[in-house]
């Protein structure tokens, strides 16, 4: 039975650098996580079962679009409140993170920044309140890095436009009420368009036999003949731009929150390091233990002080996409480590569902691959100092 014993590690006294509204948002989403969340979520995993109950808790919570502006049912907090948010959810579990980002990054965000006023109104509030949730489809079964080739497409049938094709590997696809799916116009132009649950066509089957992100329902969105209304297509962007701009904000949420997850594992290592006794004394007095523990430390002290100045860029408009891909390639590699480091000091006792280290690992091995791969990221890094595009 896994028991949630976390404590906050802040080496560099960054909690000086918050405000008391930082502070007490972080402190509210935590208390939350730890009455709520971590009581149920390793029989969530172990069952792959989506904890659906949550939705509207999170909701109440604020997660959901916490900068997206009060009038539209958003929080309108700044970007370092929203990272804080995103770093205690995936503290727990990357899937409730997942599911969190989704609604509010990808879903929420593209509403509201190229929706027409009628489409924030209708929609904003319900997701926000969590009474609806809502999925993101730009990956294909053909087109997972280069989403620019994607074949799903739309043709204009009068007051309506007939959408077909296929949408894989979607977060919260088989529960959601609204997905924002980008899709091809008979111009080749890529434009996002709101389905609703209910439309004919439209089906979300599940995907199963994950062996990471258990508690976080993935499914596919097929798209056969759907008619859907011309109100509810995004009248505000066309282009990659439009997906890649939600892209920016949910990347900025896991680069925090990644770092949740390699704080857990990391809490935890040397909580257990200090209790269990080897050839008479606590492991963690062995060298090799310490090295291990002193590099985690350092390099999630790093990733705090990156996101900080991230958060405080992103506040001033300031933050490039090319920032944004540098950090969450930074805090998904550095919690991976600190997770397998982390299992290795909890010896076998490390592989079992008492601690939360084995799930944070197997959840990081998507985190790492979704929203742009490491290898994608390096590359995003690679062309930004070259100014040479190394990905065709
Ligand atoms: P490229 O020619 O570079 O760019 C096309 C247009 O987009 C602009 N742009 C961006 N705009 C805003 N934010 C960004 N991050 C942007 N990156 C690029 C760019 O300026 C250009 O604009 P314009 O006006 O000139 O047209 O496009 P490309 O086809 O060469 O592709 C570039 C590449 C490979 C970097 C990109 O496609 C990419 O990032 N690929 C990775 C795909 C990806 O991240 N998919 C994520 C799917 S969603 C998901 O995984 C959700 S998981 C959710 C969860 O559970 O938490
Ligand atoms: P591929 O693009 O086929 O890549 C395979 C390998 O090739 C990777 O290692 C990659 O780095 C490498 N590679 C590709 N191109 C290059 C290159 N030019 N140079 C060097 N190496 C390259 N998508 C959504 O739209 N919405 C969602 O909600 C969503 N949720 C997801 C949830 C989960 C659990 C997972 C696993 C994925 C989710 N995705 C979602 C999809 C995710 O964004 C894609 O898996 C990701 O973008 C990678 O695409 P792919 O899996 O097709 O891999």
């Amino acid at each position: 039975m896994y028991t949630d014993k976390f404590q906050y590690h802040d080496y560099y006294l960054m909690d000086e650098l918050l405000t008391e509204e930082h502070k007490l948002i972080r402190q509210s989403v935590r208390d939350f996580v730890k009455a709520e969340i971590s009581p149920i979520i390793e029989d969530y995993a172990q069952q792959a079962k989506f904890p659906q109950h949550l939705v509207k808790r999170l909701g109440e919570m604020g997660c959901f679009g916490p900068t997206i502006p009060v009038e539209y049912g958003g929080g309108g907090l700044d970007q370092i409140s929203y990272g804080l948010m995103m770093m205690e959810l995936e503290r727990c579990d990357s899937g409730i993170r997942s599911t969190a980002s989704v609604q509010g990054s990808l879903v929420m965000y593209p509403i509201y920044a190229y929706g027409s006023e009628e489409q924030r109104r209708k929609y904003l509030p319900k997701l926000a309140s969590g009474e609806w949730l809502g999925c993101f489809g730009l990956t294909e079964p053909n087109h997972g890095s280069d989403p620019g080739a994607m074949v799903t497409n739309f043709k204009d049938a009068g007051d309506h436009v007939i959408l077909n094709g296929a949408k894989m590997w979607i977060s919260n696809a088989p529960f959601a009420q609204v997905a924002v799916v980008w899709a091809k116009n008979e111009a080749g132009e890529i434009q996002g368009l709101i389905v609703e649950r209910g439309m004919e066509g439209f089906t979300t089957p599940e995907t199963h036999g994950k062996w990471s992100l258990r508690a976080s329902a993935t499914g596919e969105l097929v798209f056969d003949n759907v008619k859907v209304p011309k109100e509810n297509i995004l009248p505000n962007v066309k282009g990659l731009k439009g997906p890649l701009g939600c892209l920016s904000s949910a990347r900025y949420g896991i680069a925090w929150g990644a770092l949740g997850a390699a704080l857990d594992c990391y809490d935890s290592a040397l909580r257990y390091a200090k209790d269990r006794v080897q050839f008479g004394k606590p492991i963690a007095g062995f060298q090799l233990t310490q090295k291990k523990l002193a590099e985690m430390i350092t390099e999630i002290t790093k990733a705090q002080l990156l996101m900080w100045r991230l958060g405080t860029l992103k506040n001033e408009n300031r933050a490039t996409p090319a920032q944004i891909s540098m950090a969450k390639r930074n805090s998904v590699e550095l919690a991976l480590n600190v997770a397998r480091e982390a299992r290795q000091i909890h010896g076998g006792m490390g592989i079992t569902g008492e601690f939360s280290i084995m799930r944070h690992m197997m959840n990081l091995e998507s985190v790492v691959t979704y929203e742009g791969t490491h290898d994608i990221h390096l590359l995003i890094t690679g062309m930004d100092v070259t100014g040479i595009n190394a990905f065709k």
